[in-house]
């Protein structure tokens, strides 16, 4: 990397210190209650395959959700495809291009095939009228991703899906916590699927959680997700083995008691980024809608190279110089991916378009106001100078 050209001291700026800020840095909650549980299920003898601190964390994430049933998970990749085969899912699944490769990924490993659709230009998500235009006789379901926390239009797609008898789910993964129309994200759709990884507001280590009202299907993943073996221990289905351990619901339970206070502080987080860069121009934090519960998991900045005059990349480059770590969530989009890419190249605009412009910053208890500051304060020198920047990158000497 050219290093002396990322260094922002050259422009009068925050030179590097500090310790590194990251993006997903984990909320532990009180590490004591967490020990505690952990040597309660030692002192048990009792350590996975549906143990009491499982069954707790699903009652409690149910109950978040709104719903009658939760099955936890050992990550959310594996509960998606969980929940598309336990569905009898067959075809095609259309999805928004702009997410994780898990939420793809989990439709190919079952056998089925990611139709990409483009999504709504402001709110990142699945676009319903888009979507209706790709379906065929060969769809078998939508899968609607809860992008950044900002909720897919649920009751649309509904609609669009009752109208064409499909099944629909959600990737819920950045959503715990969430309201739609004042409702638990977890209750829309055939069922929704929470991630509880390490860089989530709710984690377990690893971990994932489906939420339905659909007791049969809820069934049938239990089974699935133990190999198959159903509640008379008889084996009526292919299964595998993706079972959440006792050390992750301990460590979820923990983490899910400081809930309340790590949506607070991040709420606090994101309200203190869009007022440090209001008004800054070509560059937007993202906002949620005031209406709604939002977790604000994700501090999300669009960077608009149009009117900075500075490539997102440098941006980044130049955060990085100065210990500040983003992360490119999502860029590419998963049709831009090698394993996705087709040709002639799918185009998808306001996927392409939010893609080139999106930065994820680091927030979450772990992160001060003054780190926010520091942050902001980079990105504004950047974007002030940003043609200077560009302009001087190509002749920078190599470090
Ligand atoms: N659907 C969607 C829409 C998703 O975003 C995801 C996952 C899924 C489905 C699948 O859920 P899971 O199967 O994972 O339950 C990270 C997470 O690993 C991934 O769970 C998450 N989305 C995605 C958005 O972010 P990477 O590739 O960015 O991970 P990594 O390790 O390169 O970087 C994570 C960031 O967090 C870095 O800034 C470092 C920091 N970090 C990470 C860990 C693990 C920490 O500070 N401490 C840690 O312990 O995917």
């Amino acid at each position: 990397m050219k290093r002396a050209l990322t260094d922002l001291a050259l422009f009068g700026g925050p030179t590097a210190f500090l310790r590194p800020l990251l993006v997903g840095m984990p909320t532990v909650g009180d590490r004591a209650r967490f020990l505690a549980r952990l040597e309660w299920a030692l002192d048990n003898d009792w350590l996975t395959n549906g143990g009491p601190l499982t069954t707790e964390l699903e009652g409690r994430i149910a109950d978040i959700a709104g719903v009658r049933y939760c099955v936890a998970t050992c990550n959310a990749t594996a509960a998606l495809q969980l929940v598309l085969k336990a569905s009898g899912v067959t075809g095609q699944v259309i999805m928004p291009s702009l997410t994780f490769a898990a939420t793809p990924h989990s439709a190919a490993w079952v056998g089925l095939e990611p139709v990409f659709c483009d999504v709504d230009p402001v709110t990142g998500c699945l676009d319903p009228a888009r979507v209706e235009e790709l379906i065929t006789p060969d769809t078998g379901a939508i899968l609607g991703v809860h992008l950044w926390g900002r909720t897919a239009p649920v009751i649309e797609l509904e609609k669009v899906a009752a109208e064409h008898g499909l099944k629909l789910f959600f990737d819920a993964a950045h959503a715990f916590g969430c309201t739609s129309g004042g409702r638990p994200i977890g209750g829309f759709g055939n069922a929704e699927v929470f991630s509880l990884h390490a860089t989530k507001t709710v984690m377990s280590f690893e971990g994932g959680a489906v939420t339905t009202d659909d007791g049969e299907l809820a069934e049938r993943l239990a089974a699935l997700r133990n190999f198959g073996i159903d509640r008379d221990r008889s084996v009526n289905a292919v299964g595998m083995n993706a079972k959440m351990s006792e050390c992750a619901a301990a460590m979820g339970l923990t983490s899910l008691d400081a809930f309340e206070e790590t949506r607070a502080r991040n709420q606090e987080n994101h309200a203190l980024y869009r007022s440090e860069l209001r008004g800054v121009p070509g560059i937007e934090v993202l906002a949620f809608d005031e209406g709604e519960r939002n977790n604000h998991q994700y501090l999300i900045l669009l960077a608009d190279r149009e009117v900075t005059g500075l490539h997102r990349d440098r941006l980044q480059a130049l955060l990085e110089a100065e210990q500040v770590f983003p992360r490119l969530y999502f860029s590419p989009p998963c049709h831009q991916m090698p394993i996705y890419r087709t040709d002639p190249p799918l185009r998808l605009p306001h996927t392409e378009r939010l893609s080139e412009q999106v930065l994820a910053l680091p927030t979450g208890p772990s992160v001060s106001f003054e780190d926010i500051r520091r942050v902001c304060s980079i990105i504004r020198l950047a974007a002030e100078r940003g043609g200077q920047i560009e302009a001087m990158w190509d002749q920078a000497v190599p470090a």
